[in-house]
């Protein structure tokens, strides 16, 4: 019976030790509700991310992950993939001709200094 004990006990300390947990907060383009759930549901996505939380207004993404199981620069690659900048990886001019146009993050950034002036941009909302 005292075996199995150290037996368990030895299993439970490989375990933790094995287990290299980090966090890293990158910056990643977005710019609504739909960008937070494609940018989260991507990154979960990984084996070994623990949890993911993508801050729409800081435009971040905070990745608590398994350093052993996971690359930062996969991760952010498979962002970059569905369409947004991550970190040093920017998106394709393709993958981010994909995006909604309430996706548009880097057209929206060009005319934020100006107010829309009826150039055929409604602002749908549509929840
Ligand atoms: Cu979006």
């Amino acid at each position: 019976m005292k075996r199995i004990l150290i037996i368990v006990a030895a299993i439970a300390i490989s375990l933790s030790a094995s287990a290299k947990v980090v966090e890293k907060t990158f910056t990643v383009r977005g710019h609504c509700g739909m960008c937070k759930s494609n940018i989260e549901k991507v990154s979960k996505g990984f084996e070994g991310v623990q949890s993911v939380e993508y801050d729409l207004q800081g435009q971040t993404l905070k990745l608590v992950f398994d350093k052993k199981k996971v690359n930062v620069k996969d991760v952010q690659k498979a962002i970059a993939e569905i369409g947004y900048d991550a970190g040093k990886v920017k998106a394709s001019d393709e993958a981010y001709d994909k995006l909604p146009g309430c996706c548009r993050y880097r057209e929206i950034e060009g005319v934020s200094d100006h107010h829309m002036d009826g150039s055929g941009h409604d602002h749908h909302h549509a929840e």
